[in-house]
């Protein structure tokens, strides 16, 4: 039971969640992460991204950890502020250079570099000017992205825009949970919703036109999935209506982010909903933001249950409270794999990589020096299995990003949920292969044959002195 031969077997990880070193190292000026980092009560127990795992100085020794696990890809970040200080104008050379060595560092060992041009650490002095609110912002995204490709563009191929411009518009600037923290009106949501995306077809068209080698370009956003409760077709069905209605002014619904992108157009049932609230949409605004994309990214974690309600429309299943909970209390659900790349795959039509999938498990390193996060083991296996059935019934899946290779800041969350394939001991930065890492490894150079089996440790065994040489 294998993938198909050129499947992509990738983990991921974010600038600002694990490389540390800003608070004006080497140039690297503030995000807005520094920002809410420094605000009292924003991130839990007053945690922040200024060191999170090191990897700016360490990220050699974490080039070999990937390598010695066989990733095929590592799905990383640019720091925006590290290498346009201002948001705009000069570049800090030694900022561009640090992702100039980490791209030649991955490519000498054999990893593809799957670059993310923006993952939430916006420029702090671009946020002065108003950020997404500011209708010059794509413009400013655009500027920023050419400095990247410029540099990068003779050696990396494959790119994403955007991570989830859900969380950090929605988030952002709706909820305020995730930096800037702001808490603004529905209109004022969408009109940075409208600007980043506008930034996202610009950034498109600039790898298109620019690139030294030829782009393969998508993005990586999230959204809210549904399920089915069963296998009837009613319920399908509704699980198919809830991933694709808008269901409220929130930022989560699939279509107010992929239609546009997509096809050109927000979604009538929004449109309707939000009334006068919605993004303001000038001429030529949808030939920009509707540009040739190669793959759907989407990342997944969880989704709802549904079913077909008597009165017709789809109803949400609640989980009970003994239901299998992840650390971070989300559900376990391996079927959203399985039928939101199916739903997804019917209405773009698109082949889809999975940009991000992982769970937070409260690790810590044992007496024998491992880390045994079986849950973790269990949980990828699940869900493997449910992104196989999806391929197995016809959907075009070209890969699978674990997220993350490392244990990191978890946003407003700090260090408390751990979602690493290598647990990091923030205190010394000593990093410890988890039992979840070697298994992952055994899928990879199996290319999922080893999923399934009922005992997922049998048939390797994690190499005693592993993690005693990597070095601390
Ligand atoms: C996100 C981001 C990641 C998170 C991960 C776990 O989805 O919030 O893309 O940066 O760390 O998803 O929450």
């Amino acid at each position: 039971m294998a993938f198909r031969d050129d499947f992509i077997w990738g983990a991921a990880a974010a600038s600002y969640q694990i490389e540390g070193n800003t608070q004006g190292v080497d140039g690297c000026a503030d995000s807005v992460w520094d920002m809410c980092s420094r605000r009292k009560g924003f991130v839990l127990d007053g945690n922040t991204g200024f060191n999170a795992c090191d990897h700016y100085n360490r990220y050699e020794e974490d080039v070999q950890i990937m390598k010695s696990l066989s990733l095929d890809a590592y799905r990383l970040s640019i720091m925006w502020p590290r290498v346009m200080p201002e948001g705009t104008g000069k570049v800090n050379q030694t900022g561009l250079d640090y992702y100039d060595r980490l791209v030649d560092e991955l490519l000498a060992n054999g990893i593809d570099p799957w670059v993310t041009l923006f993952h939430w650490d916006y420029p702090m002095a671009l946020f002065h000017k108003g950020g997404w609110l500011n209708d010059d912002s794509s413009d400013w995204f655009a500027e920023y992205t050419r400095v990247i490709v410029d540099k990068l563009s003779d050696r990396v191929s494959n790119w994403f825009t955007l991570n989830e411009q859900a969380c950090f518009i929605g988030l952002g600037h709706q909820s305020g949970m995730h930096a800037p923290g702001l808490q603004l009106a529905t209109k004022e949501v969408n009109r940075a919703w409208h600007n980043a995306l506008l930034a996202h077809g610009k950034a498109v068209k600039i790898l298109r036109e620019e690139a030294k080698k030829p782009a393969k370009v998508g993005a990586a956003p999230c959204f809210r999935t549904a399920a089915p409760a069963s296998n009837s077709e009613q319920d399908i069905e509704a699980a198919r209506q809830r991933t694709f209605n808008v269901v409220d002014d929130q930022m989560f619904n699939a279509t107010w982010w992929m239609d546009p992108a997509f096809k050109g157009e927000y979604p009538q049932d929004g449109l309707a909903l939000f009334g006068n609230d919605a993004p303001e949409v000038k001429d030529g605004d949808m030939d920009i933001i509707c540009q040739p994309l190669d793959f759907v990214g989407i990342n997944v974690y969880n989704s709802e249950l549904v079913k077909m309600g008597a009165n017709g429309q789809p109803e949400v299943v609640p989980y009970p409270n003994d239901y299998p909970y992840t650390h971070f209390r989300w559900p376990v659900t391996p079927e959203s794999l399985r039928w939101t790349t199916q739903f997804l795959y019917e209405r773009y039509n698109k082949p889809l990589i999975i940009t991000e999938n992982g769970l937070s498990t409260n690790d810590w390193v044992s007496l024998d020096g491992k880390v045994h996060d079986t849950t973790r083991i269990d949980f990828l296996n699940r869900y493997l299995l449910g992104l196989k059935q999806a391929a197995d019934s016809g959907v075009d899946i070209m890969g699978y990003f674990q997220w993350s290779i490392l244990d990191n800041f978890e946003w407003a969350e700090g260090y408390l949920q751990r979602f690493g394939l290598v647990h990091v001991d923030y205190a010394t930065q000593k990093r410890t292969i988890k039992d979840s890492g070697f298994w992952y490894k055994s899928v990879i150079e199996s290319n999922g044959s080893v999923l399934g089996s009922s005992n997922p440790l049998d048939g390797w065994r994690a190499p005693e002195d592993f993690n005693r040489n990597i070095k601390s």
